[in-house]
């Protein structure tokens, strides 16, 4: 298995739930680890940038009214599959169909407010990685 970075966000929702640490546990449980982090309170520019892919769809208000709703913490983890090992984490986007022991099956309230983002392709990993972090603010394990 190749060792891969990828993008997580622990969302304003999970935030003010106080919750970070519990989530970091299931990466860092699971073979993950954060190789970068940082708390940021996003502007309405970096939302909609970020999630610039779903500007058409009827949701795309709503998702940067959320994101921008109070600070997130936003990291890169790396491990083996990482990419895959946490949209697993993570569970499916709606936390009321996500299996059970999942990040939203057990922190998230709704399909807006769902605790976690994830990168979804290797693609995408580098693009939001880089959307957030200069090269220099990623660690390398030692
Ligand atoms: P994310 O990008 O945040 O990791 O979530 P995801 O891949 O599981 O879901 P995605 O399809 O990329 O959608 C991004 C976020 O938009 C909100 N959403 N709302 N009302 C809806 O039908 C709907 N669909 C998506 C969710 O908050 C989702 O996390
Ligand atoms: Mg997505």
């Amino acid at each position: 298995m190749a060792v891969e970075r990828t993008l997580s966000i622990i969302k304003p929702d999970a935030v003010a739930k106080n919750v970070i640490g519990k989530i970091i546990s299931r990466f860092e449980d699971a073979g993950l680890a954060v190789v970068a982090g940082r708390m940021m309170q996003l502007s309405r520019e970096q939302a909609e940038g970020f999630y610039a892919v779903h500007r058409e769809r009827p949701f795309f208000g709503e998702l940067v009214s959320f994101m921008i709703s109070g600070p997130v913490f936003v990291q890169v983890l790396e491990g083996d599959n990482a990419i895959a090992k946490n949209r697993d984490l993570m569970g499916a986007t709606d936390p009321k169909k996500a299996d059970p022991g999942t990040i939203r099956a057990d922190f998230a309230d709704s399909i807006d407010a769902n605790a976690v983002h994830g990168s979804d392709s290797a693609e995408n990993a580098a693009i939001e990685i880089d959307y957030f972090f200069k090269p220099e603010e990623v660690t390398v394990r030692r």
